[in-house]
């Protein structure tokens, strides 16, 4: 089945991480977030991808070339982010006349649930939640035991179910005449329009999946690490001090060093090129990335560190993304949980937003550099090149 995946947003919500590179190359377990939803989508029957590029799409040609996975890759350009629609409008020349998938490059799918899909066609896929009122709501109707798709609504205050839409979906082949929509209501060409209209011409299958995450704002990017970090195993390849106690399902790629005294509970990663210590401690579903450095007496817990971040000495990671090269200075303190036990809350386009999680530290943009005896609160998020000064207490997102 030939697959569109759309790599070509701007990933607003995801800032300060997409300041420089696009949401779908942003560091999952070993790879970008959009390798696991095209191996996945390969998997499942992908015979062929076409990735709509457009926002800093050089890393995204370079990452996946013209061939993925045993498939091949083209590429299809949109200058203007306009719309998952227009999206896929820009792929259109690449497409054959027979039936084709339609993925969101920022999203993590089960391959079980997704073979269905591709089995299922023409189908959508859906995914229950508890509370859909944020998420685009499939209206759906039994018949022979089979679930079809006939509509669906964006963010309903009264949904008229709890599935909601995963952005999975394979289209008939005439749905490519479909394509050209007009303007929703937030101004965007939506492919929601294109689902509306193939409900009306055929039978839409509206197939359940058993995992799916949705990856736009920073949080969501821990709770794909946590998901794909959770599926490694053990597999000690870099140099390990014999003093060091390796607990669990931990990988330490060829070419990173765990030094004496330290402590990793799995499951974790260590990348090539990191440095773990001496004496550091590494717990649950972090990620040192690429050429990283863990220093001595430093904890850090269910983070992402990404390439050439390094938190020296003496300092407290806990629940936070940090961005390409990163520093902390030494003492550097991330608060990740509230007194009250609330859910922490951090600015999404400028809206206080809730992450619905009770441990959540900071996010840092590539970059960033903190001082010594920085104490960051939990939420906060710091830009790009963003500098604190000695002992700042940091309460409020920070810019340059
Ligand atoms: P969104 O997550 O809605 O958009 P985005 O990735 O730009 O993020 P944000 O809202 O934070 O700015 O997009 C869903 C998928 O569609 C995602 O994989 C990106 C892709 N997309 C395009 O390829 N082109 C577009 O014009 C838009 C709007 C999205």
């Amino acid at each position: 089945m030939q697959t569109v995946i759309l790599a070509a947003g701007q990933g607003t919500r995801m800032r300060p991480l997409t300041e420089r590179r696009a949401k779908p190359m942003l560091p999952v377990a070993d790879r970008p977030l959009s390798a696991h939803t095209a191996k996945t989508a390969v998997d499942a029957g992908a015979s062929r991808l076409i990735i709509v590029v457009g926002y800093e799409s050089d890393a995204v040609c370079e990452f996946f070339g013209d061939e993925f996975a045993g498939v091949p890759v083209e590429y299809a350009e949109q200058t203007e982010q306009r719309g998952t629609a227009d999206a896929v409008r820009a792929a259109e020349s690449h497409l054959d006349d027979g039936p084709f998938a339609v993925l969101n490059g920022d999203a993590l799918y089960d391959e079980p649930s997704l073979t269905r899909l591709y089995e299922q066609a023409p189908a959508v896929g859906s995914y229950r939640v508890a509370d859909p009122t944020q998420y685009g709501v499939l209206y759906t109707a039994e018949s022979d035991g089979d679930t079809r798709v006939t509509g669906v609504v964006e963010k309903p205050a009264d949904p008229p179910s709890n599935r909601i839409n995963t952005g999975a979906y394979v289209f008939p082949a005439e749905a490519q005449a479909w394509l050209e929509v007009g303007e929703s209501e937030r101004g965007e060409l939506e492919l929601t329009d294109v689902l509306e209209r193939a409900c009306e011409e055929s039978t839409v299958a509206a197939v359940p999946f058993e995992r799916w995450l949705d990856v736009g704002r920073p949080w969501e990017l821990l709770e794909a690490n946590e998901w794909k970090v959770g599926e490694l195993t053990r597999t000690l390849r870099g140099e390990v001090h014999e003093d060091a106690d390796i607990r669990g399902d931990v990988v330490v790629e060829a070419g990173a060093t765990i030094d004496a005294g330290v402590v990793i509970e799995g499951p974790a990663l260590v990348r090539r090129g990191a440095t773990v210590g001496p004496n550091a401690y590494i717990r649950g579903h972090t990620v040192v990335g690429n050429d990283a450095k863990v220093g001595h007496s430093v904890e850090v817990k269910n983070s992402v560190l990404m390439a050439g971040a390094t938190v020296g000495h003496l300092s407290y990671v806990g629940d936070s993304v940090l961005g390409r090269d990163v520093n902390f200075g030494a003492g550097t303190t991330v608060a990740n949980l509230r007194h009250d036990d609330e859910a922490v809350k951090t600015l999404v386009k400028g809206e206080l937003t809730s992450t619905g999680r009770r441990k959540f530290g900071v996010v840092c943009g590539d970059d960033a550099k903190t001082a010594i005896q920085t104490s960051l609160n939990a939420g906060v998020k710091l830009d790009c090149d963003a500098t604190t000064t000695p002992g700042e207490v940091v309460l409020r997102d920070k810019s340059e």
